[in-house]
């Protein structure tokens, strides 16, 4: 999985970044436009954590989660656009968008528009998501159309329909991730890394004084996120930059002396997992004990793709019991005589914390 950050220059998108995958990449100070940072977060489970005792794998190895951190958009004006063709392209295989919104006070942190106000900035940055994406959609009508007067084909014209589609939605100033398409439709919007086709995680970027105050602050923003594929968080990530160098617990007693009720990377990916639909499921033993991502609703032999295209393409049988199941058991051969550890074929659909170990032949 791969999130893609956003936002105004400025906001803490860096800083967040830091903060959930513990860098210390350089902040502040307006990076170049072109800049760009990545960051790998271990998804935190407290599932594998209460495995890891059971198995005392050799390798402990978590779900991770991708950030790709570009430079802050600017606004698009006098013909030049607020995200240049680069980033655009750099955010093209990213699985969904964080806007990170700025909320906190720092009279030594200039921001552009000089006053604090995190609405009119998603608007600021809804309207160049809209430029960037009616940009795209125009120069592909332009060059259908040319197309068609040579040769008069279905595919085009079905095309041209498409993008025309797109184009008043867009015009309408509604995000194409609102729009219902059909699956041949979904199939030919594929290659075209519309920006408001992304699933959109809001991350409001709290400053000190806001802390204990998030619900308000969440509830405030309600309207912004009823619609479609799109989901609302708050973190502080000043703090949680600063936090994250210290050891867990200590971090924790840090937390909860603010008030603060969970870690930014445990929202973050919580989020994220949520908006995409998200779930997890194990594989266990001696040598390793390891979470996978997956879609939910996924069939058993594609979960095995995701670790191995041999154990996907030779898949024979899932050997699967559910976490709850194998905590009650408290172990894997205690599961077969109660009968909770099942024999599942090629149409069963993974469910999150299901605990799995594939019978393939290659
Ligand atoms: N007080 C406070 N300051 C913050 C917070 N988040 C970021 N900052 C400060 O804001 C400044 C900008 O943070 P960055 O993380 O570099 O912002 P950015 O969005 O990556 O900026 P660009 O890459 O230039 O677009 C830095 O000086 C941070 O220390 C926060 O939650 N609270
Ligand atoms: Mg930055």
């Amino acid at each position: 999985m791969q999130v893609g950050i956003v936002g105004l220059p400025q906001s803490g998108k860096t800083t967040l970044l830091n903060a959930i995958t513990g860098q210390a990449l350089e902040t502040g100070g307006f990076t170049g436009r072109e800049s760009v940072n990545f960051g790998t977060s271990k998804v935190p489970d407290e599932r594998l954590e209460a495995l890891y005792p059971i198995f005392e794998p050799e390798r402990r190895v978590p779900a991770t989660v991708d950030f790709l951190d570009v430079a802050g958009f600017s606004k698009s004006k006098d013909g030049e656009k607020g995200i240049s063709s680069e980033l655009l392209g750099k955010m093209r295989n990213v699985d969904m968008l964080m806007a990170v919104l700025r909320c906190f006070q720092n009279d030594m942190v200039a921001h552009p528009d000089v006053t604090i106000d995190a609405k009119r900035d998603m608007e600021t940055l809804k309207a160049e998501f809209f430029i960037a994406d009616q940009d795209i959609v125009e120069n592909r009508i332009d060059k259908i159309e040319r197309s068609l007067k040579n040769k008069k084909d279905a595919d085009s014209l079905l095309h041209l329909d498409l993008m025309k589609k797109c184009l008043d939605a867009l015009e309408a100033e509604k995000p194409l991730r609102s729009v219902d398409f059909n699956p041949v439709e979904e199939k030919l919007l594929r290659g075209y890394n519309f920006l408001t086709l992304k699933p959109l995680l809001i991350v409001l970027n709290l400053g000190d004084k806001d802390i204990g105050s998030e619900e308000e602050l969440l509830a405030d923003w309600a309207s912004a996120t009823d619609a479609p594929n799109t989901r609302l968080a708050a973190v502080s990530a000043g703090i949680e930059s600063e936090i994250q160098e210290l050891e867990d617990e200590e971090a924790e007693m840090f937390r909860e002396e603010l008030g603060m009720k969970e870690s930014a990377l445990y929202t973050v990916i919580r989020g994220s997992y949520d908006l995409l639909g998200y779930i997890s499921f194990f594989t266990v033993g001696k040598d390793e004990v390891r979470a996978w991502s997956i879609a939910n609703g996924t069939l058993a032999p594609s979960a095995a793709g995701t670790i191995h295209g041999d154990i996907e393409r030779g898949f024979i049988r899932a050997e699967v019991v559910s976490y709850d199941d194998f905590m009650v058991a408290g172990s894997l051969a205690e599961c077969k005589k109660n009968g909770s550890l099942r024999l599942e074929g090629k149409d069963y659909l993974v469910l999150d914390g299901d605990i799995i170990n594939y019978r393939f032949s290659v």
